[in-house]
């Protein structure tokens, strides 16, 4: 009999499930649910639907429940497998709220094998859609829960982070305020991650540290519901909500619905979900200081593993609960691999004529400098999206190819200075980490080795090495994190990147040069051209 362990991720554009072997040392399965294309009667786009205006991106929190349905139906092929999981974690899309009635607990106690969760789930929800990570429409309320708090220092020194649009807590005051009789109706607000957790559960699940602190709701500090912030986000919230735990709870045992219909032991664990931020620390194995990862999905995040809590006080950065119960820093942008697709798709590109343009473009753009707003970006905060050339037109092809990529990378190292430590190492991971031409760029500009490993499904491979860990430590069978780490994270097949030194200084310069273009639009400094026009002279 093996050691199995389940890990999944509920992420924007998919579902994905992973089982490793921990006697094998491997990854034995892998399959994903495309939401847009294998339930595509939800009408997504990338996973979300826009309502009202492109400020407002939502998610159907059923859908996601058809997904977990899927996915068990196909894995079903083995199952025996299924049988020897030992314990099951999860990652959920950050932030995103789903909001349950009465029925949902009572459903979920007696959930019948031979009908669809969705059928039976269907009426548990007071509101049908749920408000994901992508939405930008709650500045109103971000601006009141902050003044509540006392502006913006004590507010990141209570919670960790500014009040943030896409946040749980700014996103909750928004539909009280909306449809106050619907949010009265509202029994528990879930996040993304314990909503999932709960079905798998049978009953409520917790909220984890790592995924509780992306609500503007958890003092950072104390780990527990803040009751100012509570206050200051809606009435008769903190019932509402489930209770937070550490990220390594066993939170109990897979419930008897998915035991009947799939085949699972009654006897496997649940270990609590976070988010696919934290969860993906652990998938590229971060569990020390020095080191820093960024992953190329959806959203394209830069983090670190932090020993002692830190924070921006600017209110770009975020803090986080990590999966070793420590700390996390964090910054976010929209911008990612949906922006990286509009260029493609704009001059009907594929990702190897991408590269190819990327590869045979000068470092440096030849002083082209693009900043991508094609949709409302979180860092720096532009609210009305909009996308600048300097030194080219919008038909440019190399021009719009290299730019994009030098402004999103330009950009991180421009904004992660608050976490202090100049990273010695760059951890890749999500999609794009596969592209290598897109590596070498944000090895130059960051003047640092970049390490990419084979296997890109950090939040999923995290999930799975959580709960691997979390069931051995309940057994008192302890794993040491490294020993699970360098059992799954393949540091000798992953591929390195160098730097090329002979541009570092050029990418100092153009630094500088984005840095005063941000300023130019974003705050209406004095136009960069001249000194755009000196790097040219100096480089081209
Ligand atoms: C993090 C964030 C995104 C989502 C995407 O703060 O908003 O990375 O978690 O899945």
């Amino acid at each position: 009999m093996s050691d199995l362990f389940l890990g999944l991720d509920c992420s924007t554009q998919s579902l994905t499930g992973i089982i490793v072997d921990f006697n094998l040392k491997k990854v034995v399965y892998r399959n994903s649910i495309n939401f847009d294309e294998e339930l595509s009667h939800y009408n997504t786009h990338n996973g979300a639907i826009i309502l009202d205006n492109e400020k407002v991106v939502h998610s159907y929190p059923l859908m996601w429940v058809e997904a977990l349905e899927l996915l068990f139906e196909k894995m079903q092929n083995n199952k025996r497998a299924l049988f020897e999981i030992k314990a099951i974690s999860g990652s959920g899309q950050q932030h995103g709220t789903v909001y349950l009635n009465s029925d949902f607990i009572k459903t979920l106690k007696r959930l019948d094998a031979d009908k669809t969760l969705v059928s039976q789930l269907k009426n548990s929800f007071s509101r049908p859609t749920s408000p994901i990570w992508m939405d930008s429409s709650t500045t109103k309320q971000c601006e009141e829960i902050r003044k509540k708090l006392g502006g913006l220092k004590s507010t990141i020194n209570l919670l960790g982070s500014n009040t943030i649009e896409r946040f749980s807590g700014p996103q909750i005051r928004k539909f009280f305020q909306q449809y106050p009789l619907l949010y009265e109706k509202t029994l528990i607000i879930h996040l993304v991650s314990s909503f999932m957790a709960s079905i798998l559960l049978g009953k409520n699940a917790p909220i984890d540290h790592g995924d509780g602190a992306g609500m503007n709701l958890m003092n950072i500090k104390t780990k527990q519901w803040d009751e100012r912030a509570l206050e200051a986000t809606a009435p008769n919230l903190r019932e509402k909500l489930p209770p937070l735990s550490q990220p390594y709870t066993v939170i109990g045992n897979i419930s008897s619905f998915f035991v009947k219909k799939f085949g699972f032991n009654p006897n496997t664990n649940l270990i609590a979900w976070s988010g696919d931020n934290p969860n993906s620390l652990i998938g590229v194995g971060l569990i020390k200081k020095g080191k820093v990862a960024i992953s190329l999905g959806t959203s394209d995040t830069y983090f670190s593993y932090l020993q002692d809590l830190y924070l921006d006080l600017k209110g770009e950065g975020h803090v986080f609960g990590a999966p070793t119960g420590d700390y996390m820093s964090l910054i976010c942008y929209k911008n990612g691999s949906l922006a990286r697709e509009k260029i493609k798709d704009k001059f009907h590109l594929n990702w190897e004529q991408f590269s190819q343009i990327l590869k045979n473009s000068p470092p440096g753009n030849n002083g082209k400098l693009m900043l991508p707003y094609f949709f409302p970006e979180i860092v720096p905060q532009v609210l009305q999206p909009k996308v600048y050339c300097f030194g080219f037109d919008e038909d440019d092809l190399e021009g719009n190819v290299r730019g994009i990529i030098e402004a999103q990378f330009l950009s991180m190292r421009l904004h992660s200075k608050w976490i202090g430590e100049k990273p010695k190492e760059i951890y890749a991971t999500g999609g794009a980490s596969a592209n290598k031409d897109i590596l070498q760029v944000l090895a130059n500009i960051f003047k640092t080795k970049v390490r990419a490993f084979e296997f890109a499904d950090s939040a999923a491979l995290g999930a799975a090495l959580r709960a691997t860990k979390s069931y051995y430590d309940s057994k008192n069978m302890i794993k040491g994190w490294e020993d699970i780490i360098n059992k799954f994270i393949d540091f000798q097949r992953s591929i390195v990147i160098v730097p090329n030194e002979k541009y570092f200084q050029l990418y100092d310069d153009m630094l500088e040069l984005y840095k005063k273009y941000e300023q130019y639009i974003l705050n209406n400094r004095q136009d960069p051209e001249i000194a755009r026009l000196d790097f040219v002279k100096n480089y081209f």
